[in-house]
């Protein structure tokens, strides 16, 4: 049976006493209904798959939340994405991309993770922005090494990119438990490639993980997640920082020591998915809608103003 803390024992180990009512709709009862709508989730558009590129600082979880979406759809924990122990510096270093398996050997679901390397405060180390942008324009093929001081070879570079190349949501992975630690010029960064995304009209969406080690409560139980105080603050804190809109950032715990999977935890990391599948799908139809250039958007805009 789950231990109830009386008010004044909370207070006593959390400090600040938990807010009355979770500030935003919880998903616990909605785990179901979620890894339903993911696993359905098919491109209405000419488009194959959704494409989520993931960005952030080195150690911030990017490749674990890789795994644990992979995880929460195939009921089992999982590391394809290799994801490391140590924080001192980016352990993925090459543009890789991860499709999750369906049930079935062989089959995928049309969801494309493409996992970076770190972005690192300084230059000449870490994923520089100008590499996230050719990322973010198609351009780049799996296998690119990133920061190697020299643009892509032609093995590395697409000159043709399609539809399926292009990204289609920008999530950028932020750690709970190491954004006091963050700095002006790794949010600099992360600010560049997000106007980088802005000007291609991509969506962008915030995860912010370890939230486990970051709070006290939350560590507790991960149903306080939208009770906490200081978990909210650390949220308005991103979005002043990034500019991401509150209503576009995500707490999830990722799957790291855990060797089930967890009804929480999953409701936490589809719940996040389930947005960024939503985001992502209005910008592919926009996009398909439009053209390539954009053209189609512009004319049906000029249409408008003159009826
Ligand atoms: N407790 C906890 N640990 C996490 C969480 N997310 C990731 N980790 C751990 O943090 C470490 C780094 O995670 P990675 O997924 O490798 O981070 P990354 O952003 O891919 O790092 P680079 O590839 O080096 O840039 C691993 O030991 C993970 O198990 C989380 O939500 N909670
Ligand atoms: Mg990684």
């Amino acid at each position: 049976m789950d231990y109830i803390w009386s008010a004044w024992e909370y207070i006593r180990w959390f400090g600040k006493p938990p807010l009355k009512q979770p500030w935003r709709d919880v998903p616990w009862g909605r785990r179901r209904e979620n890894l339903q709508r993911v696993k359905d989730y098919q491109p209405h558009s000419e488009a194959q798959h959704l494409r989520v590129l993931l960005h952030g600082p080195p150690g911030s979880g990017k490749s674990s939340f890789i795994n644990s979406v992979d995880s929460a759809l195939r009921g089992k924990t999982t590391t394809r994405a290799l994801a490391a122990t140590a924080y001192d510096c980016s352990f993925t270093n090459t543009y890789n991309s991860f499709r999750i398996q369906r049930d079935r050997p062989g089959s995928h679901y049309p969801l494309v993770f493409s996992d970076t390397m770190g972005i690192e405060r300084g230059s000449g180390t870490g994923a520089e922005v100008n590499e996230i942008k050719l990322i973010l324009e198609g351009r780049i093929r799996e296998g690119f090494k990133f920061n190697s001081g020299s643009p892509p070879s032609a093995q590395f570079y697409n000159a043709n990119p399609t539809i399926n190349d292009k990204v289609h949501v920008l999530v950028c992975v932020i750690p709970a438990s190491m954004l006091d630690l963050m700095d002006e010029r790794s949010f600099r960064k992360i600010k560049d490639v997000r106007d980088d995304a802005s000007e291609l009209g991509i969506p962008q969406v915030a995860i912010l993980t370890k939230i486990d080690e970051a709070c006290n409560v939350v560590q507790y139980s991960l149903q306080y997640v939208y009770r906490s105080y200081w978990l909210k603050k650390q949220m308005e804190k991103v979005s002043v920082m990034t500019g991401i809109p509150m209503h576009c950032i995500f707490p999830v715990r990722n799957y790291s020591s855990e060797i089930e999977t967890d009804d929480d935890m999953d409701s936490l990391i589809l719940s996040a998915m389930r947005k960024i599948i939503d985001y992502g799908e209005d910008f592919l139809n926009d996009q398909c809608a439009a053209g390539d250039d954009g053209t189609q958007e512009i004319a049906l805009n000029q249409n408008m103003e003159h009826a």
